[in-house]
């Protein structure tokens, strides 16, 4: 069967169009393109023309298949091998309506079960061509003729529902048949109706699930047929009693009713489904396509070691921390009650242990103490060939303890599935210590588990698409994966539940929105810096990555919405301590954001009386990343040749930056707040002027030796960290932070046992006891030090989708030889070099239409242009 992962819209594909555009290319592309109506199936243009990006619009219903040449001054490529894709249904093309399964009454959150909805219908020939268009409040999986329709998972995706819902098309010509046939559905709670976030909510955006579904048909002769969701569909309860995207999912193989969705089966027993109209259900506008590939089951683990650490427990060790779920072919005979609980850690008896993943009581809005969830069922039926593959939760665990089980597990009964947006690897590293190329795997494998269709903090105490964790580690996952996608997914989300002052929401989607009044203790925790400048940095990072100016330009209002609401609480509020020394505001106070509500550097290393985070004069943060956004904005709207806006954010970052100038820097030169954190974005940032930066590199240097050559950075300064010591002649303290192997550091992680980045530096402690989560990627954008600065590429600021780079390795750490590669939108790049003696040897690769600086550890720099190249030095 054919998958129609390319079913985007039109918008989507043509900014890409122009990665096929050399540099020196004349800015004329030939593109060869069939345009087939698949109504009719008929050709309706072969065309040879040429046209100027973005290339020609496509009616909506409409499949094209699509050939490219360029010119350069080097000639004329060949025609590309050909692409295609599919436009997919619009709103107002829908002619099905919303079904809700009979539901009488529904139990709490966690114990609802999944539906089956089913519907038997006749065609009168063959189809020669069939798609089925989908689509839920919930989570839904197709079945035609009792077989399960294509291969993604969890759909109809995450996204912020009231405002955007995913349809997903696919071809199903293989499935039909001339005659009845059936076409059934599996619906549970998903993440619109399941629950949420830390606290775990439920309904966050409806409290009843319904599936949207149209079939269309053609015979070879032109006859079409509709068949969509309607009156005339029938429920019943699955055996699925129980499906919950946190709790986990429950199965009872005895109440299976078999070949349910195949022709034949009585369903009179069934419930009548209800047709809702009306709020949501009206609102067909925010059906939509994805610009992100689908969640996908993508690789599958075997089990390390099964072991038993008391009587009717099998503890299984994957190796390895991941997003997924199990598959369990073993379930015992008839009638038998297993219990699978998801874990990241053991305990020291050898069980599994979920404490950290528990919700203490004092941060429940009401009050009460969570258990981690991630707890699966299931009852045996005794048939053979029965599998236990919970497809309605996801789980975050290396380890799963199987209770009940009156045999034993062997290895090929179990398997770990790794579950996430099947993202294109685009970014590769390696290099001559064991040390970091485990750690490379492990930021990898965490970035691997926290993007199941939405970046997310961690795969199992919140899976939410918190934004500053997005803001910190989008640059690291543009190496290693195609996120293009993905980020502008998200992106979308995050505009679409922006508060109506511009404010940003912590998390993207936001489950809470039905909830949102300004006055709820939760509403108060928005519109943090360095969380919501995920508006502008998110984008600007994706179009760096990638040269997509049209997100820049999609995402402009919601980042001018973002930066002029930060902009007005920085003219409006104080901070209570700065208004207590100092009655009458100072001129500047106007440009410094010192109030409201910000998470701050986040997660340092804990010191022992410190003023609680809430607490803080959070002022040199928020100011620090309104100067970074609203310079951001400045060249954004210079990009986008919006000049007018160029000169008054440039102007307003000007003011910004002279206030914490003012304001932070004491006259000495010295930095009131005396942190690494505050040092590092100092110098990131560009806040101290040119010549206060030896200074200032000099003093985190000498913080870095305070603290015995350890950090002291939290969740937003850490990925800086390497960089700016790099940069300002700091490369020996780099490399040393990134070998020390005592906590905090990330060499202590791996030795504590880390197979993903954990939240906590000390998320294993020296006794071996978990805290916090074990699989949060922020930490993980260390690895980018790796890609930079070890193998030495480099993206350029002023030239996006490295059309212009650097090579630049800076070797060091008794590191002989290293690696990386990455596969551009012009082809890849590569770096590899060794040391011989002392002469150091380099390879780079150079894609065609690019050229690349490369420099030499002894200084030296040569202008490369496509193709491969060698470079000799001495170490000296
Ligand atoms: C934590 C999340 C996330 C962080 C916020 C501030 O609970 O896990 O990583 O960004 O809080």
């Amino acid at each position: 069967m054919e998958h129609l992962d390319e079913a985007f819209g039109i918008e989507a594909i043509a900014p890409r169009l122009s990665w096929w555009l050399p540099a020196d290319a004349t800015r004329q592309v030939a593109y060869r393109i069939k345009t087939e109506d698949w109504d009719s199936g008929r050709v309706e243009s072969d065309r040879n023309v040429l046209v100027p990006y973005p290339g020609p619009e496509v009616d909506p219903g409409q499949r094209v298949v699509w050939q490219v040449k360029v010119w350069t001054d080097l000639g004329e490529s060949d025609w590309s091998e050909p692409s295609s894709w599919e436009s997919a249904i619009r709103p107002q093309d829908w002619r099905a309506a919303w079904i809700e399964p009979a539901e009488n009454e529904v139990p709490a959150a966690g114990r609802r079960p999944a539906h089956l909805l089913r519907h038997s219908f006749e065609l009168t020939e063959l189809p020669a061509r069939a798609r089925l268009y989908a689509t839920a409040h919930g989570d839904y999986e197709m079945f035609v003729n009792g077989v399960r329709v294509g291969d993604q998972e969890l759909t109809p995706g995450f996204t912020s529902y009231l405002s955007r819902l995913q349809v997903q098309t696919y071809d199903v010509t293989s499935l039909l048949r001339a005659g009845v046939n059936v076409l059934g559905a599996v619906l549970s709670d998903g993440r619109f109706r399941g629950c949420n976030g830390t606290q775990r909510i439920p309904d966050g955006f409806g409290t009843r699930t319904a599936l949207l579904a149209e079939l269309h048909t053609r015979s070879a002769d032109g006859y079409a047929q509709v068949i969509g969701t309607g009156p005339q569909w029938r429920s019943s309860v699955a055996e699925i009693t129980a499906a919950d995207p946190m709790e986990g999912q429950h199965v009872d193989f005895t109440r299976a009713l078999s070949r349910w969705s195949r022709p034949g089966f009585d369903d009179s027993a069934w419930e009548k489904v209800t047709v809702p109209t009306g709020g949501l259900y009206a609102l067909r506008d925010r059906l939509t396509t994805s610009p992100a590939p689908p969640v996908r089951r993508v690789e599958s683990l075997t089990p390390v070691s099964i072991t038993s650490p008391r009587f009717g427990v099998q503890v299984v060790d994957f190796g390895q921390n991941i997003n997924g779920w199990v598959r369990l072919s073993d379930l015992g005979p008839r009638g038998t009650e297993l219990t699978l609980v998801h874990a990241e850690a053991l305990a020291a008896d050898g069980d599994v242990t979920t404490d950290h993943l528990d919700l203490p009581a004092e941060n429940h809005d009401h009050g009460i103490a969570l258990k981690a969830g991630q707890r699966d069922r299931v009852v045996s039926s005794g048939r053979s060939g029965e599998v236990f593959e919970p497809r309605h939760t996801t789980h975050g665990f290396q380890f799963v303890r199987v209770e009940g089980h009156p045999g034993d597990i062997g290895a090929d009964d179990i398997e770990a599935v790794v579950v996430h947006t099947d993202l294109r690897r685009t970014g590769w590293f390696r290099c001559s210590d064991e040390r970091l190329n485990r750690l490379h795997e492990a930021a990898v494998w965490s970035f691997r588990g926290n993007a199941c269709d939405i970046p997310t903090d961690c795969p199992t105490r919140e899976r939410d698409g918190w934004t500053g964790d997005w803001q910190l580690f989008a640059p690291t996952a543009a190496f290693l994966y195609d996120v293009a996608g993905f980020s502008t997914k998200w992106l979308r989300d995050l505009a679409a539940d922006q508060w109506p002052d511009g404010k940003t929401a912590n998390i993207a989607p936001d489950h809470a929105i039905r909830r949102r009044t300004p006055e709820h203790r939760r509403a108060l925790l928005h519109g943090s810096a360095g969380w919501g400048d995920a508006a502008v940095i998110v984008p600007w990072e994706t179009y760096l990555a990638y040269d997509d100016v049209q997100i820049l330009a999609d995402q402009y209002d919601s980042m001018t919405r973002w930066v002029d609401w930060a902009a007005e609480q920085a003219r409006t509020g104080r901070h209570a301590d700065r208004a207590a020394a100092r009655p009458e505001p100072a001129a500047h106070e106007e440009f410094l954001w010192d109030s409201g509500f910000h998470w701050g550097e986040w997660l340092e290393p804990e010191q022992p009386g410190a003023t609680p985070f809430y607490l803080q004069d959070h002022g040199p943060v928020a100011t620090a990343y309104l100067h970074r956004s609203a310079r951001l904005l400045s060249r954004i709207a210079a990009v986008l040749g919006r000049l007018h806006d160029a000169a008054s954010y440039g102007r307003f970052a000007d003011r910004v930056l002279l206030a914490w100038r003012t304001e932070f820097i004491r006259p000495d030169g010295s930095l009131t707040l005396d942190t690494q954190a505050n040092h590092v974005r100092a110098l990131a940032f560009g806040l101290v002027p040119e010549e206060l930066r030896p200074r200032t590199a000099e003093r985190l240097a000498a913080l870095v030796h305070e603290a015995d050559t350890h950090l002291s950075t939290g969740f937003l300064a850490t990925p800086s960290l390497l960089p700016v010591l790099a940069e300002t002649g700091h490369l020996d303290i780099a490399y040393d932070l990134l070998f020390q192997d005592t906590s905090p550091s990330w060499m202590a992680m791996l030795e504590r046992g880390a197979t993903t980045v954990w939240e906590e530096w000390d998320g294993i402690d020296a006794d071996g006891v978990a805290h916090g989560s074990l699989n949060h990627y922020s930490k993980g954008a260390v690895i980018s030090f790796l890609h930079r600065h070890v193998a030495g590429i480099r993206l350029r600021e002023n030239s996006p989708g490295y059309r212009n780079f650097d090579i630049h390795p800076r070797p060091g750490g008794g590191l002989t030889w290293a690696e990386a590669q990455f596969d551009s939108v012009h082809g890849r790049i590569a770096a590899h070099w060794r040391i011989d003696a002392d002469r150091f040897l380099l390879t780079v690769a150079v894609p065609p239409g690019t050229s690349a600086t490369v420099t030499l550890p002894s200084g030296e720099s040569a202008e490369a242009g496509p193709g491969q190249h060698h470079y000799i030095c001495d170490m000296g």
